[in-house]
């Protein structure tokens, strides 16, 4: 069921597009839906440049025929449509359940709007129940591990924290060769000093907590299609 409603999200966020637009697209099933729309629109002739952010859905749009470029080559972006694993208060979000987040960040960052399409379930109260990911560099794994351990028991003493694991029983590895640890917070009352106690750890590459990227939400569900902006 949830399907369609991420798929009806993704056809809302088509609203979105102009000719010639560079494009961020995100990954995750929500984004995939897009994606495949941006595909079809693509192969009638819809003029776009886009970058994704993830090998995934580079392998998707690639398939589909959609122009793709890098970061380097185009460094600013119009627009970047992805889904998310929580939608919070002032359109915060927490991502990164998929891996992508760092990608997921940088092109973000490098868009001058992002979009953020979701069925209801991702809406929340307050940020914090699916656990936070937090991409961290190989090299001092347990040093980090603890560093991370000690800012999640700060502001939540039961919180678990969780190497990510991949197939075949090894550690989940993400595009960019880091690993991830999941941090179950519970509730982050404060999203911002969670975010910057976390960058201040060195082994941190960076973490899935979205704040003032996202500057609207097309959320789908039951009862419809809301606009959150
Ligand atoms: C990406 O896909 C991620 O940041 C997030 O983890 C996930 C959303 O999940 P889905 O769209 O598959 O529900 O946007």
């Amino acid at each position: 069921m949830s399907d369609i409603f991420k798929r009806q999200a993704a056809e809302a966020a088509m609203a979105e597009l102009r000719p010639g637009m560079r494009l961020g697209l995100g990954t995750g099933s929500t984004a995939r839906h897009f994606v495949d729309l941006l595909g079809a629109r693509v192969a009638e002739g819809f003029a776009c440049l886009c970058i994704p952010t993830s090998e995934q859905t580079a392998a998707q749009a690639r398939s589909l025929g959609i122009p793709l470029t890098d970061l380097d080559a185009t460094p600013e972006l119009d627009l970047t449509v992805d889904g998310a694993d929580e939608i919070g208060p002032g359109l915060s979000l927490i991502k990164g359940g998929g891996g992508a987040l760092l990608r997921e960040k940088i092109v973000a960052a490098a868009s001058s709007r992002m979009v953020v399409i979701a069925d209801m379930s991702k809406v929340v109260p307050a940020l914090g129940a699916f656990p936070l990911p937090v991409e961290v560099n190989r090299f001092g794994l347990e040093a980090t591990r603890r560093a991370v351990a000690a800012v999640l028991h700060a502001i939540a003493p039961g919180g678990a924290l969780s190497l990510r694991q991949g197939a075949g029983g090894q550690p989940f590895e993400t595009d960019g060769g880091h690993l991830i640890l999941d941090a179950s917070f519970g509730r982050i009352s404060d999203p911002e000093a969670v975010s910057r106690a976390l960058l201040d750890i060195p082994g941190v590459v960076q973490h899935g907590l979205f704040i003032g990227l996202a500057s609207k939400a097309y959320i789908a569900g039951p009862d419809g299609l809301v606009t959150y902006e």
